[in-house]
């Protein structure tokens, strides 16, 4: 991409209704737009990253076996109805009645519609267990929405629900989730912690949320010390020993009776990035959700939901990968692999080595942006950091007159010349994403 043709409207100044680094990043970075309280439109950069994290986390989802649909932002009443939640849930749902006066609501979840379509279909006990997802939009009325698209009224959310025969299966469900969960964070760069919780309006009786551990975050989590040391990306550590460990948000916190001595007790602030529910049969009972069993006999099923703020998480990364200059996208996540400067646009020898570069990244399918404006050198310096892409190569008079190009790396601000032979002999063969390595080691 083009900068000059790309939509990318960076600001130098800081707004000053942002307060928080990610929303104040988010804002200068061109990412998003509000278009009222808590609700936002996405821009091009913005989106680039909220399509990356959707992919994480759908590879993640299919690969544990969840298939993917698609339900309807915009619910019936009588769905709630029959649950008993519609009165339960106050002024957070927004509720809409259509042109013949029947109760519609945009769905702030989605457990209710994804129960009926099970109970229309399945039938048998032999068809479990049963795990469906979706990424889909919500909307939450919420009293306080703020630090942008941490806290939205209308935000994007990947939830699941699981339907099994029994106790023992429903904790299965729950337990491959709960190690999906770090699988998926850690695959964006994240260490997320999973505390137990309270299962609030979805209601039940297990629950953990999953905390990313930032100053900004609006939770309060204990945790025992332990948990530093452990492997959280849903590897070694297995997931009966994380869950034998104590972590509480401050809802499920007591003192008292907490088990961990004072010393090893860690008190943090966290971002709540996923959340996951065992309820057992609310849902599926009142709403009968049954199947036969191999006696002939009806089974109530068990059920279960998962959610990632896969919004949130945009907000959240951010807040792990930034410093004063901008964002640091880790790879997996970022919205182009490299960022091309051209110091010197109209000087023949920059354009044309830039172009050579540009072509030869698109070739190895690495995506790049080329910023191929006029502004001043320190126009562009800035503007590369403020958006955070892991890679730079930055090209200048000076550097060609002895054949060279500059490389630096964000994260670190290692930066290195080498000639144009030695940096395309290290683009990957094919697609290149995420391990693009532009610096030895
Ligand atoms: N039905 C369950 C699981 S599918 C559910 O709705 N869980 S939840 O309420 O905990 O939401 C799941 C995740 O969505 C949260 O962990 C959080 O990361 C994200 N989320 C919730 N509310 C908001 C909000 N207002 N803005 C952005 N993300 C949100």
């Amino acid at each position: 991409m083009r900068r000059s043709l790309y939509f990318l409207p960076t600001l130098k100044e800081t707004p000053a209704e942002a307060q928080i680094a990610s929303h104040r990043l988010m804002l200068r970075a061109g990412m998003i737009r509000q278009s009222s309280a808590g609700i936002y439109s996405w821009l091009p950069l913005g989106l680039r990253v909220l399509r990356n994290i959707e992919r994480i986390v759908r590879e993640e989802q299919d690969a544990a076996g969840c298939q993917e649909l698609l339900m309807p932002t915009i619910q019936p009443a009588d769905l709630w109805r029959e649950s008993g939640r519609y009165d339960d849930y106050g002024k957070e749902m927004l509720r809409i009645p259509d042109r013949h006066g029947r109760d519609m609501l945009y769905g702030p979840t989605h457990e209710e519609v994804v129960t009926e379509v099970f109970r229309s279909y399945v039938k048998s006990y032999r068809d479990l267990p049963k795990n469906l997802y979706q990424i889909q939009w919500k909307f939450r009325d919420e009293v306080r929405p703020r630090f942008g698209v941490m806290r939205g009224r209308e935000f994007l959310m990947k939830d699941n629900y699981s339907f099994d025969l029994d106790i023992a299966g429903a904790k299965r469900s729950y337990d491959n989730m709960y190690a999906t969960y770090l699988r998926t964070f850690a695959r964006m760069g994240l260490r997320a912690i999973p505390v137990k919780a309270d299962p609030g309006a979805i209601g039940g009786d297990m629950s953990h949320e999953f905390h990313i551990l930032a100053e900004t975050g609006e939770s309060a989590v204990y945790y025992d010390a332990a948990f530093d040391g452990m492997d959280l990306s849903g590897g070694a550590d297995s997931v009966a020993r994380l869950q034998s460990l104590y972590a509480a948000a401050d809802d499920k916190h007591d003192p008292k009776s907490c088990p961990v001595p004072p010393e090893r007790l860690r008190a943090a602030r966290g971002i709540e990035v996923g959340h996951i529910f065992y309820f057992g049969t609310k849902y599926s009972a009142p709403m009968g959700a049954a199947v036969t069993g191999p006696n002939g006999e009806s089974i109530t099923v068990e059920m279960g939901s998962y959610g990632i703020g896969v919004s949130r998480l945009v907000g959240a990364i951010i807040e792990a990968y930034h410093d004063d200059a901008g964002i640091m996208w880790p790879a997996s996540v970022a919205p182009f692999q490299v960022g091309l400067i051209n110091l010197k646009a109209g000087d023949a020898a920059c354009d044309e080595t830039c172009a050579e570069i540009y072509a030869t990244l698109l070739e190895h399918s690495v995506d790049v942006i080329y910023d191929d404006r006029s502004d001043s050198p320190g126009v562009k310096f800035a503007d590369m950091d403020l958006i955070g892409l892991p890679w730079q190569v930055i090209v200048g008079p000076r550097g060609l007159k002895s054949g060279t190009v500059e490389i630096k790396e964000r994260r670190s601000g290692r930066r290195q010349e080498m000639s144009l032979e030695s940096l395309f002999a290290r683009l990957p063969g094919e697609a290149g994403k995420p391990g693009l390595a532009l610096l030895p080691g």
